[in-house]
């Protein structure tokens, strides 16, 4: 079952916040903190919600800082992860150029998590996402050679007429290898932090899992294996 969530629901606060709290404080101690910075691209046919998307999710902060000649629009989100930790998301909003070109060869370069969204009452773009997996997997790894971790969104739940039903996603999530998969509204800001919480986790272990790797000197690869999220009923 879904819940209707706030936006902000789930422990973000804007770095303006923060700064706020951190100024009232550890009596006037400067904190230790560790900042953290993540690319996440997200990807999918054209309007199946990507920019209503990151609209949703970064709110006031949206910055439209680029638009037009490379096709991308950048959004970042800053969150207060722990008491001392602080990550920040850049959000790469594919913009106008959503085919396979060897633009998206540049577009993906460096990404550390991926959304690939398609729209639950049009199947050919579920059916493209197989398309946008695979195109993400030849061109972007992370640096130990294991694929970028991927959610796959299934938007626009508040509208009737679906084509696409779970079972059918539930597989194509469980055969490609995606990390987690739900429904979502970005119209009615529905899943939108949750899943987007769901990804940093991810990242977040996967990044701690290197660091490890790199301090013990050895060659363990594990694959994070968090909880899946369920798909929700709308
Ligand atoms: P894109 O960035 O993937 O191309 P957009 O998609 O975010 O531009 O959205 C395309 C259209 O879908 C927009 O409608 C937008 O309002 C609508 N949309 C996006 N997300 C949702 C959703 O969750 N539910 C519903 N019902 N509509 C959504 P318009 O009419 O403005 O073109
Ligand atoms: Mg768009």
């Amino acid at each position: 079952m879904i819940r209707r969530r706030g936006p902000e629901e789930g422990g973000y606060y804007l770095k303006k916040l923060q700064d706020e709290e951190d100024s009232q404080s550890n009596n006037g101690e400067v904190p230790e903190m560790t900042e953290r910075l993540f690319k996440v691209i997200i990807i999918g046919d054209p309007t199946v919600g990507k920019t209503s998307f990151v609209q949703r999710y970064v709110q006031d902060s949206f910055r439209r800082d680029y638009k037009g000649t490379v096709g991308v629009d950048f959004a970042l989100k800053i969150l207060k992860w722990s008491d001392s930790e602080t990550i920040k998301l850049q959000l790469w909003d594919i913009a106008g150029q959503e085919r396979f070109t060897w633009m998206t060869r540049v577009y993906y370069k460096d990404a550390q998590g991926c959304i690939i969204m398609f729209d639950l009452t049009n199947r050919n773009s579920f059916l493209n996402t197989l398309k946008w997996k695979k195109d993400v997997d030849s061109k972007c790894t992370l640096e130990d050679g294991s694929p970028i971790p991927c959610m796959l969104l299934a938007n626009k739940c508040d509208l009737p007429h679906r084509q696409v039903d779970q079972l059918e996603i539930e597989k194509l999530y469980k055969d490609h290898s995606f990390t987690g998969w739900t429904e979502t509204s970005a119209k009615e800001g529905l899943m939108v932090t949750d899943s987007m919480r769901f990804l940093v986790d991810v990242m977040m272990k996967q990044k701690d899992d290197r660091d490890e790797d790199s301090n013990q000197s050895s060659l363990r690869l594990t694959p994070a294996d968090p909880e899946k999220p369920h798909g929700c009923y709308c």
